[in-house]
């Protein structure tokens, strides 16, 4: 084929792929058609950056970031990983990748403009947030590196659907009715960040379980040597990434020029092959240019000097490769000219498009939309049903505390559905499975043994240990969620979920609405929470379940005694959102609130608060470990005063039964609120301030609060009962409340 056969051959072909195998390799060892192609795709990603730098300064897109000198290695990676087969969590710079993909300019640029019509997010995200489901790119967020664990998690899920295949197929009647499942036993699993972004923890997180799990994840590091304008020295020790993790086991490494496009493929290839035999993760570290400023937002002169610019500008990989196809006469100057023209015009008509596009509907019910699934309402009453204890009387002879009936309530769901997989610090009952075959122990099963059994009747495939580091558990399971799976995760202590509120504030209850509802990661979180431990200190006694309420997207339950944690926990499993599951540890093994275990498809709708004590006089308005201590308070204020205090358990923080509550009030016409969490800025605030503004003229007092003082909780007992409040505290707020 002659040299401008082969452009028309290729401009013919459009998007489509050569074969490799039949077409004869250039003296680089890449045929001819894909170095043709990959050239194409370069200038094409190049061009949409340049006609979105014109965009931006014409004010009609709002943000840039360009993926300029990092094509090369990202066109490799595109071209030779699979769309729509393989799975994607690329980072900002890789607009090449994307459209190597497939992915079209226009959808790029609809997403510039912010237009309803946008694929990856409706208007919702800045440009340069890449997703498709079509082609398995999955929606990302801004943060550097929290897309490492999701690509670890979305690997094993693919590995788990590949080992129980009958696990994948629909299911009606709960989340997994709108859960298409794909999966192929050799897929890999693409995850690119910048040098700058390997300081971060997850990143070592991701590494760290993709090795000691041979999972197929290739890691892509994009080094342009500085992150906006701090050089890779002070993010690298050494300047090296590639030297600080090559002792990792099971990797494929390779370091390359990543503006050399043969080179990237090699890499590639190798990656893929050693991922695809099962063999491993790979480690790609690129090294690119970068000759924009980090964006359009930044101004490079100011840190780096015109002599460093030049050289980086000596090393463009669309020169070098246009170069190479003039040098390898697979392309003359004209040719080039003429497939440039065709791009261009193409980049031209696309943005012409986009600038045509509707933009979204600035309703408030539309901009709600995806907060929450629209599938799967967890607040239907019809879901609430009567508790079926069993007929024998040796069941029915004991009641169950909180802790049986969570455990109870966990295998019945895995016995149920066999997506679900239950992992976290110290859940499993023994890692070293053969001690447990063996009969040498019995097996732990969590820290409060609310995880006890699940792997012995499970397998170890779905209730397992993970490494100590919180935001590996939540930002796998947001991985594994994305595929399908049913992650219920449990986070040891509340007071150690910080280092994941990365995943847990920016990733997991945000992925339905960034991406406009095309994906979803409903997972649940249980958390063990609160004090009244006697010795429990500063670090295992924490509340602070408002920080969560203030998250949208995340539903937030907290149950206050065994029956409602059994209902609740099934409906958080069977749901379609994300949950934050609040077990309180002082109501785990109490007496207070035991019940027989109701039967397996035992549930309490989300929404709906308990009315646990009727009463004309005042209303008492509280949920979780408060329960029980306002009904002693309440109690004693009916015997020794008379009064009849009303008390509503809401059972779920979010949502939140108001109505509940404004009947209620409008019955009493005096309202305390009563939690164990921080007064100041707490969860009770914004339930006295909508009682205020709502409900004012039924009001003959102000809305009361109860809660703990403004600090920590101590570890000697005398400091823990003056710092969180007692039946005594409440006790005192009904007789004040009521003078009035
Ligand atoms: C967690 C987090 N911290 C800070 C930022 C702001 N930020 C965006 S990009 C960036 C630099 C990233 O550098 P690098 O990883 O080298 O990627 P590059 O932009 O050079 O491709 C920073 C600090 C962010 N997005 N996320
Ligand atoms: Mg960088």
């Amino acid at each position: 084929m002659g040299r401008s056969t082969v452009a028309e051959h290729i401009r013919e072909q459009g998007k489509e792929q050569s074969s490799e195998q039949s077409s004869p390799k250039s003296a680089v060892g890449v045929s001819s058609e894909r170095l043709l192609e990959a050239y194409r795709l370069m200038y094409l990603s190049r061009r949409t950056d340049d006609r979105e730098i014109i965009l931006k300064h014409q004010q009609k897109i709002f943000f840039q970031i360009s993926g300029a000198g990092h094509e090369a290695l990202l066109v490799a990676a595109g071209l030779t990983l699979k769309s729509g087969y393989d799975w994607f969590f690329p980072y900002y710079r890789d607009r090449a990748l994307t459209l190597a993909l497939g992915v079209t300019p226009e959808a790029l640029l609809l997403q510039a403009v912010g237009a309803a019509t946008d694929p990856a997010s409706g208007g919702r995200q800045m440009p340069s947030h890449w997703s498709s489901p079509e082609h398995h790119i999955v929606s990302p967020s801004s943060a550097t590196s929290t897309q490492c664990l999701h690509a670890v998690g979305c690997a094993e899920a693919g590995r788990y659907f590949s080992r129980h295949p009958e696990t994948a197929s629909k299911h009606e009647g709960d989340y997994r009715q709108w859960r298409d499942v794909q999966f192929h036993g050799n897929e890999v699993v693409y995850v690119s960040l910048g040098e700058g972004s390997t300081s971060q923890g997850e990143f070592w997180e991701s590494l760290n379980t993709a090795s000691n799990e041979k999972l197929p994840v290739i890691f892509v590091i994009e080094d342009n040597g500085y992150a906006i304008s701090v050089p890779v020295e002070v993010n690298t020790p050494g300047g090296s990434i590639s030297r600080l993790v090559h002792n990792f086991p099971n990797f494929y490494f390779a370091e390359i020029d990543g503006t050399d496009i043969a080179g990237c493929f090699r890499a590639f290839e190798e990656a893929a092959a050693h991922c695809r035999a099962g063999n491993g993760p790979a480690f790609i570290h690129g090294h690119v240019i970068r000759p924009y400023s980090h964006s359009l937002s930044d101004d490079d002169k100011l840190y780096r000097p015109e002599t460093e610019r030049h050289a980086d500008a000596l090393r463009d990989p669309l020169s070098k490769t246009q170069m190479l196809l003039l040098r390898e006469g697979i392309l003359d100057a004209d040719g080039i000219t003429r497939l440039e023209k065709k791009v261009d015009e193409e980049v031209r008509l696309a943005a012409e498009h986009a600038l045509h596009a509707p933009l979204p509907a600035h309703h408030r019910r539309d901009i709600l939309r995806h907060v929450y699934s629209e599938h799967y309402d967890p607040t239907r009453p019809e879901l609430q049903s009567a508790p079926a204890p069993s007929s024998s009387t040796q069941e029915r002879a004991h009641e169950r505390t909180m802790a049986d009936l969570i455990n109870a309530c966990l295998k019945d769901e895995m016995r149920r559905d066999p997506r679900i997989v239950v992992f976290g610090e110290d859940v499993a009952d023994c890692s070293r499975e053969q001690y447990l075959d063996e009969g040498l122990v019995k097996g732990k099963g969590g820290v409060f043994k609310l995880t006890a059994g699940l792997q012995s009747e499970f397998g170890s495939d779905r209730a397992f240990n993970s490494p100590l580091a919180e935001a590996n558990i939540v930002g796998r399971a947001v991985g594994m969620a994305v595929r399908g799976l049913k992650p219920v995760v449990e986070i040891q202590f509340f007071d150690y979920i910080w280092p994941a509120m990365h995943q847990l504030r920016n990733e997991l209850p945000l992925m339905r609405w960034r991406s406009n509802g095309t994906w979803a990661c409903p997972v649940v979180v249980r958390v063990p929470i609160g004090g009244y431990l006697t010795g429990g200190a500063i670090y295992h006694s924490q509340s602070g379940e408002s920080i969560f309420t203030h998250t949208p997207g995340m539903r937030v339950v907290f149950p206050s005694n065994a029956l409602d944690a059994n209902g609740l926990l099934r409906t958080a499993i069977r749901c379609d959102d994300p949950v934050m599951f609040l077990e309180h540890k002082h109501l785990y093994r109490g007496f207070w609130g035991r019940a027989l275990y109701p039967g397996p498809d035992y549930m309490v709708p989300f929404g709906k608060a308990a009315t646990v004590r009727r009463g004309t006089d005042l209303t008492i308005v509280t949920y979780g470990a408060i329960v029980p201590r306002a009904v002693q308070a309440a109690d004693k204020a009916h015997r020794e005063h008379g009064i009849e205090t009303e008390i509503l358990d809401l059972r779920t923080l979010n949502p939140y039964d108001f109505e509940a509550i404004a009947e209620s009030v409008r019955k009493t016409s005096k309202v305390i609120v009563a939690h164990e969490d921080m007064l100041s800025w707490g969860y009770g605030a914004e339930i006295a301030a909508r009682i205020s503004d709502e409900l004012f003229h039924d009001l003959d007092a102000p809305v009361r609060r109860v809660a703990s003082m403004d600090t920590f909780v101590a570890y000697q007992p005398i400091l823990e009962d003056v710092i969180l409040p007692q039946a005594d505290t409440i006790y005192d707020a009904i007789l004040t409340l009521k003078q009035f």
